[in-house]
């Protein structure tokens, strides 16, 4: 058995060291990000790997377990900006944050905190401070032991229970949890409060700067980023308290196989916990039990004393993506339930029980082609973001049912979750419908390369791993977007990240988002998918639609040419204002968006044909806020939706080809909607 009960003197520590890293030097020093830029090559040799993540699994009721939700109205401080560590010397975890004296805003969990108020909380550069009170019941108290785990926060948060420390993390869109049995109030009130941090400094995941600048109202911190969407920040996902016996199931691995002749193969590995008290409670034995939709046992392994095997399932039912097959998605339910000695003698109790989704499929992948369950994948998607008007990167489950029913409305198969981690809710979601992820951590637009910025950067990597390791729909990882690798010190950084991430990368291929050249990018040699954003006849040739099938084919050959690996285009697309017509088309028009879109149609068409590409990602699904700039409307305009989830034109030409894209690759009909009557004469078919 393996025990990760951690004491709270580590907590402790853990914390401190958060704590430690918020010191004015840390962020000041950024100040003039120029300088820094030529900074000197750097050796990597004593760069420690991170210390893999435990836990974490995602909290589910069961017989066991009981799981209750915190999210709901919690109350909001906001610290100075000119002195956001002055809730740590004055110590405001010890009392309600009423007491501090400060304004309270009422704000949702989970949301962004930027777009909730009227006033400059929008642009608040520091740290902020969270706060609510709870109930635990009596019953809570014995034979169990209480979590919290936050699915989510931005950028840095810091956590206390009734005045005491009880957990601390950085790098956003990642969840942690930790055990506060012994902080808790049973049958009692408590108050849990939470400072966030929102600054980027050099050396966290994305990197940022934070810098002053001299106003009519004096000298105020600013924050400034290159990446290309608004730094939203707070509290963004749901917050939860669960419990677990004294001896519990604390982490879960599986991986799938599916035989030519449709046998199913899981292989697993499960992970015990114990509280001091837990330790003496005696495992006798784990049984495992596949269940199918219907909730049949399909296969079933009674363990004693091991806590890793195998599955076999004849005739099982693959996973299979969505408009590849006619049940796309399909999942079985894995029940893992833990029996221990019971008081009684040589009788069994049931500890614990969890129950995981899993999908049954094969991915394997080789110079020319991803595939899935033996068959090549053309991988037709988008790249995204997660926000919104009002919750800006908030978690928010309308949002993502809409979301879902458009990209299957557009006959999508797949996604990038650009540039961070999306819940753990569309992870679940993505499974459920047969949608492919390309999963991305959140290293978007890295640029000044160094020790402590890659010990990051592998941890980003290392909990998105962890994370999402059990998802079906999880067909790559995606190691960075846009990282300025044509720099000379991108090379060794990237041989040391990729070395360390295929030594975790459980079974999956790995990739990334390229804006460099391919005579010059310095990373494309370590990946096993060659992933390139290039924005012919936008940022380039502007207006020149008819300079984009050369451009556009050249370059792709280049990548293969160079590097012999399967190559995708993971971003191409052009602002568009809805609503705004132009004939002939010219830029910022529906049209041109739609005559650049059937351009690059007409080059991927040619470069199928080569053997080697194998997808197309259009930037971007959605419209989204990005921070003030003069080339941005409101925001990023490159949606083929709007930011309310409404189509533009081009919605319709993006549906009818990749509807034709299913059809020609995988025989699926089309739908009925998708072309209207014209005429008799006039066939709008495809
Ligand atoms: C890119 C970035 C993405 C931007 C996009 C754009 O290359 O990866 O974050 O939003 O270009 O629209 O400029």
């Amino acid at each position: 058995m393996k025990s990760h009960w951690m004491p709270v003197t580590c907590l402790l520590l853990g914390s401190l060291q958060v704590l430690l890293a918020y010191t004015e030097n840390d962020f000041l020093v950024n100040a003039n990000r120029k300088e820094l830029t030529d900074s000197p090559l750097f050796e990597y040799d004593n760069v420690r790997k991170p210390t893999p993540t435990k836990g974490l699994l995602y909290p589910r009721d069961s017989e066991t377990r009981e799981v209750r939700s915190l999210d709901g109205m919690w109350q909001l401080v906001r610290s100075d900006p000119y002195d956001p560590l002055q809730g740590i010397r004055e110590k405001w975890f010890m009392d309600a944050l009423r007491k501090t004296g400060r304004e309270i805003i009422s704000m949702p969990v989970p949301a962004s905190y930027n777009d909730i108020t009227t006033d400059n909380l929008r642009d608040h550069v520091g740290t902020v401070w969270y706060e609510r009170t709870f109930f635990v019941p009596r019953s809570w108290k014995t034979m169990q032991r209480t979590w919290l785990r936050f699915s989510s926060v931005h950028y840095s948060a810091v956590v206390w229970i009734n005045g005491r420390n009880a957990t601390s993390h950085s790098i956003g869109h990642l969840p942690f949890e930790s055990e506060i049995s012994g902080l808790l109030s049973f049958g009692g009130d408590n108050r849990i409060t939470v400072m966030c941090d929102n600054r980027l400094s050099n050396r966290t995941i994305p990197q940022g700067s934070v810098y002053k600048v001299a106003t009519d109202d004096g000298t105020v911190p600013i924050q400034s980023y290159t990446f290309d969407f608004f730094n939203y920040a707070g509290i963004h996902r749901s917050v939860h308290l669960y419990t677990t016996p004294l001896l519990h199931i604390s982490d879960l691995e599986v991986t799938t196989q599916l035989t030519k002749e449709g046998l199913g193969r899981i292989d697993y590995r499960v992970w015990l916990d114990a509280s001091k008290e837990g330790l003496q409670i005696q495992p006798i034995q784990l049984r495992v039990q596949l269940r199918d939709k219907d909730g049949h046992v399909a296969a079933q392994q009674i363990n004693k004393a091991v806590y890793h095997g195998t599955l076999l399932v004849p005739n099982a039912t693959p996973w299979w993506p969505y408009l590849m097959h006619s049940d796309p998605g399909y999942l079985y339910n894995l029940q893992f339930e833990l029996f221990v000695a019971s008081n009684e003698k040589e009788l069994e109790s049931l500890q614990d029980t969890y129950r995981l989704p899993v999908g049954i499929r094969s991915l394997s992948w080789d110079n020319d082609s991803l595939l899935l369950n033996g068959k090549p994948l053309y991988l037709r998607g988008f790249g995204r973001h997660e926000d919104s008007d009002i919750r800006g990167k908030g978690l928010d489950n309308a949002l993502l049912a809409r979301d879902f029913n458009l990209l299957k409305w557009t006959g999508a198969n797949a996604y990038r979750t650009s540039h961070y981690p999306y819940s753990e809710e569309s992870m679940q979601f993505a499974d459920q419908h047969g949608i492919m992820i390309i999963d991305e951590c959140p290293a978007v637009n890295i640029d000044i390369f160094e020790p402590q910025l890659l010990e990051n950067h592998m941890s980003s990597l290392e909990q998105l791993i962890h994370r999402d390791r059990n998802h079906p729909s999880v067909v790559a990882w995606s190691v960075a977007n846009e990282p300025r690798s044509n720099k000379q010190g991108a090379l060794k950084y990237f041989e040391f990240l990729v070395n360390y991430v295929r030594e975790i990368a459980h079974g999956r291929p790995l990739t990334a988002a390229i804006n460099a050249n391919s005579s010059s990018c310095h990373l494309a040699q370590f990946l096993d998918i060659v992933g390139f954003n290039r924005y012919n006849s936008w940022y380039q040739n502007s207006g020149r639609t008819d300079m984009i099938l050369n451009l556009l084919t050249i370059e792709a050959q280049s990548w293969r040419d160079r590097f012999g690996k399967p190559v995708i285009q993971f971003e191409y697309g052009g602002d568009t204002m809805e609503g705004m017509h132009s004939l002939p088309a010219f830029i910022w028009s529906e049209e041109y968006q739609v005559e650049l879109f059937s351009r690059h149609f007409k080059a991927f068409d040619e470069l199928r044909g080569r053997g080697w590409f194998i997808g197309e990602f259009v930037w971007n699904f959605a419209d989204f806020r990005t921070a003030q700039t003069i080339t941005r409307v409101g925001g990023n305009k490159k949606g083929v939706f709007t930011r309310n989830r409404q189509p533009k034109e081009v919605a319709h030409i993006l549906r009818r080809r990749y509807f034709a894209l299913a059809k020609e690759l995988d025989m699926f009909g089309l739908p009925e909607d998708l072309t209207v009557y014209i005429s008799k004469h006039i066939h709008n078919e495809l």
